[in-house]
C-alpha cells in the first residue's frame, strides 16, 4: 500500500442485527473511503447500500453535519439558529435546567434517547448525567420492542438470551417470525440465513425478499400470530410431536392451555389467520421435528396484542423442547455482554416494574400528549433519536414542541426534524471520530470502534457533551467524568473476550467465547419457579391473563385498512434520510396496495392516494402489489419529514396506542382509510 495510504479497522454502531466490520481508507491523514471489512464473519464484503452511501456521503459532508453549538433565533420548528460557543451553550443550558429543577422539580425534565448510536459509551454514558439530575426517562424501548421484552421476561425471565448464530449448523429449521432481515439485517439475510441447509420458514403478512427466498412463507393476517401458534401446536399435540418429558421437567402451564390447543384445528387456523391448513401442517411438522430456532422479530410484537403474541410464540420452543440444545433457541435479542449497569444506565431490558429504583419513567406513547402539559414537562432533552420523525402522532408532537414555555435541547450529528424545534442544538461527533466499543445483538461478538479522523467542526462525542454539561451544573461525582479509556477497558474485561484493546483493533472482532454457546442448556430459567412460565402468576398479578390466548385481532372495520410501516431498506430508522444518494435510491414515498383493493377504489400504480384517520393524513404514491394482503397497506417508516414536499412522514397517521404489555408501540395495528386523490 502507498506510504500515504493506511487502513483502519473499525465497526458500525447502528441499531442493526448485522454489527458489521468496517475498513476505513485514509490518505494523507484524511478519510477517502469507508467500506466493508471482508474479513469480518458477518459482513464478508461490502457494507449495506445505505451505509455505503451515507458513510461516504452525508456523514462526512461538512455541509450536512452539525459543526457548532447553535442557539435558536427563529420560531420553534423554523430551524433558524445562530452559532454560539460551547461555553455559552452549556452555561445557559445548565442555568435553565437548574431553574426548571428548582421551580418545577427535576422530573419535569424529560430525557429522550435511543439508539442513534449503540456504541457502549456514546450510547449509554449520558444516562449517568440524567440519573444524577433526577430527570424523567422516556422509556426508550417503548417506541420499539418493549412488549416483546416484557412478555418474554414473564416466560423465560430474560428476553435477551436467545441463541448463538454459530450453532445454526446444527439446526434443521429456522423460523423467522415477524422480522424482515432482507431490510433490517441484510448480511444475515445474505450470508447466514440460508447457509446451513436448514429449512427456512418465514411468517409475515408481507411477501418481502426474505419471504421469497424462504422454503415456506406463511402470509398470515396482521395480529393473527397467536392463532397460528395455537394451530401449529394443535397439529403437534394431535401427532405426538410435543416433548412431554421437557414439559414435565421444565415448563409451567401446558395443562392450562392444552384444551384450547385441542380446539385450534388447522381449519380453525386457516379461518383465523388466512394461512392454508396445509401450510400450517407443514410448518408445524418442520418446526417440531427440529432442532429448530425461533427468531421472533420486532415487527410481530408491534401489534395491539403484541405481548400476548410473544407469549404464544414462546409455547413453540417450550412445548417441543427446541431450547437449550445446539441448533435450537428462542431468539429476540442477544445480550452479548452483561454490563452490570456499569456504563451508567439501569440494566437494559428489564420489565417495567424493574425500573422501580431507576429514574422515573414514562412511555414514549404518552409523549405527544404529555408535551401539551405545561405542568408536567418543562424541559425536553433529546439525544441519539429523532422523535419528530419516529414517534407516533407527529402533528401533536410538533404542537407540543412549539410551546414557548418548553426548553428543548437536541444533540445530533444532523439538523433533523426534531432539531428544528430546539432552543439549543449541540453537534455530536460521529462514530468515525472517537474510540468506543460495539457489541452486537445477534452475533455474540465485540468489535472496536476506532477514531479515524478528528471530530468535524467543534462536534463532540455524546459522552464529552455530558461530561461538560455535568461540570457546568457543578456536579462532582467521579462517575460523571470517567474517561473513555477506562470504560473501554472495563467493557472489554466484562465481555469475557481474551483480546485487549490493541489486539481488538488489529483483528476487528472477537467472539465472547471460542466455542459456540447454548443458552439455557442448564434449564435454569430466570423465572420465580426456575421453569419456563407459559402460565405466569407474575403476569396475572399485573392484571394480564395467566396464559396466552389464541384469538386473533378483529379484521379492520368496514372501509379501513391495516397499515404496516416497518424498516425501510435504505434507511436506519430516520438516519440517512437526508443523504442525497439515499434519497435517490428511495425515490418518492409509496404505499403498497393489494390489487383487489386497488380495483375496488379505481387506483392504479403511480396514482396519488390519501391515507387518513383521526390522527392525521398523508398523500403517497400507490404501488399495486400482491406482496401485501387485501385490506393491508405497506409504507415504510421514518423518512425525514422536511425532505418531503408535504413536510410529514408516515408517523402522521401513526396512533399512539399502547400494546397489551410494556406500554409499547402498536404501530402495525394502525388503521387508516384509503382514497384516490
Ligand atoms: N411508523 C413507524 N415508526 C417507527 C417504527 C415503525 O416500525 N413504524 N419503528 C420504531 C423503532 S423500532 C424505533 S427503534 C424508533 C427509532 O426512532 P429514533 O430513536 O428516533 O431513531 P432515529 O430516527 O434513527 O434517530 C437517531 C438519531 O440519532 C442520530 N445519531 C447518530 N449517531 C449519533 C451520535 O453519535 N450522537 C448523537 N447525539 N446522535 C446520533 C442520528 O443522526 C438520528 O437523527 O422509531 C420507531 N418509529
Ligand atoms: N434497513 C433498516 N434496518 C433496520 C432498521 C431500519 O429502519 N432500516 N431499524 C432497526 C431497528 S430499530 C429495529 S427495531 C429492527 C427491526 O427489524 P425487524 O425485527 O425485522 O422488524 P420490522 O422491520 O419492524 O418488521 C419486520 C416484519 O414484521 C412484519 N409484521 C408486521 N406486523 C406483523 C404481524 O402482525 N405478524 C407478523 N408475523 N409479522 C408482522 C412486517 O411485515 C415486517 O416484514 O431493524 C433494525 N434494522
Ligand atoms: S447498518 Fe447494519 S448492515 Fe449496514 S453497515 Fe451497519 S451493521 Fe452493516
Ligand atoms: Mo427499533
Amino acid at each position: 500500500m502507498d506510504d500515504n495510504k493506511e487502513t483502519i479497522i473499525t465497526s458500525c454502531p447502528r441499531d442493526c442485527y448485522d454489527g458489521c466490520g468496517i475498513k476505513v481508507i485514509r490518505e494523507d491523514g484524511k478519510i477517502s473511503l469507508v467500506t466493508g471489512n471482508p474479513d469480518h464473519p458477518s459482513t464478508r464484503g461490502p457494507l449495506c447500500g445505505k451505509c455505503g452511501a451515507a458513510y461516504n456521503g452525508a456523514w462526512r459532508d461538512e455541509n450536512e453535519r452539525l459543526l457548532y453549538p447553535l442557539r435558536r433565533t427563529g420560531a420553534k420548528g423554523a430551524g433558524q439558529f445562530e452559532r454560539v460557543s460551547w461555553d455559552q451553550a452549556l452555561g445557559d443550558i445548565a442555568g435553565r435546567l437548574t431553574e426548571v429543577s428548582d421551580q418545577h422539580g427535576a422530573n419535569s425534565i424529560f430525557n429522550t434517547h435511543y439508539t442513534g448510536t449503540c456504541s457502549a459509551i456514546a450510547g449509554d454514558f449520558p444516562s449517568r448525567f440524567f440519573e444524577r439530575l433526577g430527570a424523567t426517562e422516556v422509556n426508550p424501548d417503548t417506541v420499539c420492542n418493549n412488549a416483546g421484552h416484557v412478555a418474554w421476561n414473564y416466560v423465560f425471565g430474560d428476553s435477551c438470551n436467545g441463541f448463538d448464530p454459530r450453532t445454526a449448523k446444527d439446526s434443521n429449521c429456522i423460523v423467522v417470525w415477524g422480522a424482515n432481515p432482507s431490510h433490517s439485517a441484510p448480511h444475515v439475510h445474505k450470508h447466514w440465513l440460508k447457509a446451513h441447509g436448514a429449512k427456512v420458514i418465514v411468517i409475515d403478512p408481507v411477501r418481502h425478499e426474505t419471504a421469497m427466498a424462504a422454503d415456506l412463507h406463511l402470509q398470515l393476517r396482521p395480529g393473527s400470530d397467536a392463532a397460528l401458534a395455537f394451530s401449529m401446536l394443535h397439529i403437534m399435540q394431535r401427532d405426538g410431536l410435543l416433548d412431554h418429558d421437557y414439559i414435565e421437567n421444565h415448563v409451567l402451564g401446558y395443562d392450562d392451555v392444552s384444551d384450547v390447543i385441542k380446539e385450534c384445528s388447522p381449519q380453525w387456523g386457516e379461518e383465523n389467520t388466512g394461512v392454508s391448513a396445509m401450510l400450517i401442517e407443514q410448518a408445524a411438522w418442520s418446526y417440531a421435528n427440529g432442532p429448530s430456532v425461533l427468531w421472533m422479530g420486532q415487527g410481530v410484537q408491534r401489534q395491539p396484542t403484541g405481548g400476548n403474541i410473544a407469549r404464544a410464540l414462546a409455547m413453540l420452543p417450550a412445548f417441543t423442547g427446541n431450547i437449550g440444545k445446539a441448533g435450537t433457541g428462542a431468539y429476540y435479542l442477544n445480550r452479548t455482554v452483561a454490563m452490570g449497569g456499569r456504563r451508567g444506565t439501569s440494566p437494559a431490558y428489564e420489565p417495567e416494574d424493574g425500573h422501580s429504583d431507576g429514574p422515573p419513567s414514562v412511555s414514549q406513547m404518552d409523549i405527544p400528549d404529555l408535551l401539551q402539559d405545561s405542568d408536567r414537562v418543562r424541559a425536553y432533552m433529546s439525544w441519539n433519536c429523532n422523535p419528530v420523525a419516529s414517534n407516533p402522532n407527529q402533528a401533536l408532537m410538533r404542537k407540543g414542541l412549539e410551546r414557548e414555555d418548553l426548553f428543548t435541547v437536541v444533540v445530533d450529528c444532523f439538523a433533523t426534524d426534531t432539531a428544528d424545534y430546539a432552543d439549543y442544538v449541540l453537534p455530536a461527533a460521529s462514530f468515525l471520530e472517537f474510540d468506543d466499543v460495539n457489541v452486537s445483538y445477534f452475533q455474540l461478538m465485540v468489535t472496536p470502534q476506532v477514531k479515524c479522523q478528528d471530530p468535524m467542526g467543534e462536534s463532540l462525542p455524546n459522552q464529552e457533551v455530558f461530561r461538560r454539561l455535568a461540570k457546568a451544573m457543578g456536579y462532582t461525582e467521579p462517575e460523571l467524568y470517567e474517561t473513555d479509556t477506562a470504560i473501554i477497558k472495563e467493557t472489554i474485561n466484562e465481555s469475557g473476550i481474551t483480546m485487549n484493546w490493541e489486539e481488538l483493533k488489529q483483528v476487528g472482532f472477537s467472539y465472547v467465547s471460542e466455542a459456540p454457546l447454548v443458552p439455557w442448556a442448564d434449564c435454569a430459567f430466570a423465572t420465580p419457579s426456575g421453569k419456563i412460565e407459559i402460565a405466569s402468576t407474575r403476569a396475572e398479578a399485573d392484571g394480564l391473563p395467566l396464559v396466552p390466548f389464541a384469538q386473533p385481532d378483529p379484521l379492520p372495520s368496514d372501509g379501513t385498512f391495516r397499515l404496516l410501516s416497518p424498516a425501510d431498506k435504505h434507511l436506519m430508522n430516520s438516519s440517512y434520510g437526508n443523504d442525497e444518494r439515499v434519497l435517490k435510491l428511495m425515490g418518492p414515498a409509496t404505499v403498497l396496495v393489494h390489487p383487489d383493493d386497488a380495483r375496488g377504489l379505481g387506483i392504479n400504480s403511480g396514482n396519488m392516494v390519501r391515507l387518513s384517520n383521526e390522527t392525521g393524513q398523508i398523500a403517497l404514491s400507490a404501488t399495486i402489489s400482491d406482496a401485501v394482503l387485501p385490506r393491508t397497506l405497506l409504507s415504510s417508516k421514518s423518512r425525514w419529514a422536511k425532505c418531503e414536499e408535504s413536510n410529514v412522514n408516515i408517523n402522521v397517521v401513526h396512533q399512539a396506542r399502547k400494546t397489551d404489555m410494556g406500554e409499547s408501540t402498536s404501530v402495525h395495528g394502525t388503521e387508516v382509510r384509503l382514497e384516490l386523490i
